[in-house]
């Protein structure tokens, strides 16, 4: 069984507990993959605990120097392995679990430039605009550490970061980086819903995962979120609703993927080195 770690909202019952974007490109990926897995929630405060129980690495460095410990985090009792850090859970599960194939030979420098496009163009207009969103969505106990360690890394009260008077320039922002995005797809030249086209890969697990954050956090009624899907005639939209079969949590599944596991396969992942820099902002 594989339990994936995650940071629950305000909200006791399932629905819209789960906004963390991090941990739905990995719930997507096992999801996609067809493997059974328990998602576990876990404050902001316990996320060091529960790292330093397992030996699960952090993932950096904080401006302080304490080190970084972040979700998603999972545990796969089939190789005893804790692992953190979205992208390297992702090839983990790659790895382990090759059926249905999310890096497909020949392509890793593509999809990994891929996060850094991502931030370049649309996250970065986005935080702004989220980070207050998203502390009022989170149970008390995280709400306190997410303001202070936001706060620190902002230099500014939460409710300043992103001013009303901002957020038509930021969403106009957010709206050009889409755009960018949506042109170098239409260079594929091809009518694929897909960053490679018709193929899919982590590429658009990452899109995806950003833009369920987006939904979860604002609410799927939001003028803002309707907006999106309607963006690039309607790109977005196309792409949320063909990742709808794989968007949920802990669900059954209705249809059930041959799973073939390798095989004792060694855990020997290349450490990739990735130049987007988020951390500590969700
Ligand atoms: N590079 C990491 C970043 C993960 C990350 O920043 N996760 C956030 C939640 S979305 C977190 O756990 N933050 C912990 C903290 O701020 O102390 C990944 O891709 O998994």
């Amino acid at each position: 069984m594989i339990i994936l770690y995650d940071i629950p909202t305000s909200v006791s019952d399932d629905l819209d507990r789960d906004w963390s974007p991090n941990v739905w490109k990995i719930r997507l990926v096992l999801n996609f993959k067809g493997l059974p897995h328990e998602t576990r929630w876990v404050d902001y405060p316990q996320i060091r605990e529960l790292c330093q129980a397992h030996e699960v690495s952090p993932g950096g460095r904080k401006p302080d120097g304490n080190m970084f410990y972040t979700v998603p985090i999972v545990h796969d009792s089939r190789t005893s392995v804790y692992i953190s850090d979205s992208l390297r859970i992702a090839q983990y599960l790659e790895l382990n679990y090759p059926h249905r194939p999310l890096f497909p030979v020949g392509l890793n420098a593509a999809i990994l430039s891929f996060e850094d496009l991502w931030l370049d163009k649309v996250l970065r207009h986005l935080f702004p605009l989220m980070i207050l969103p998203v502390y009022l969505k989170l149970p008390p106990a995280s709400q306190e550490y997410f303001r202070t360690t936001r706060e620190l890394r902002y230099k500014k009260k939460l409710e300043d970061i992103a001013p009303l008077q901002d957020h038509s320039r930021l969403w106009d922002q957010v709206r050009r980086g889409l755009d960018s995005i949506s042109r170098y797809m239409d260079a594929n030249g091809m009518k694929g819903l897909f960053w490679f086209g018709e193929e899919l890969t982590y590429a658009d697990v990452v899109m995806v995962a950003w833009l369920v954050w987006v939904k979860r956090v604002l609410g799927r009624e939001t003028s803002e979120w309707r907006n999106i899907l309607d963006w690039n005639d309607g790109r977005w939209g196309r792409l949320m609703e063909h990742f709808q079969q794989w968007e949920f949590v802990d669900k059954p599944r209705e249809r059930s993927v041959n799973v073939i596991p390798v095989a004792n396969k060694q855990f020997v992942l290349t450490q990739f080195v990735v130049g987007y820099d988020y951390e500590g902002i969700l």
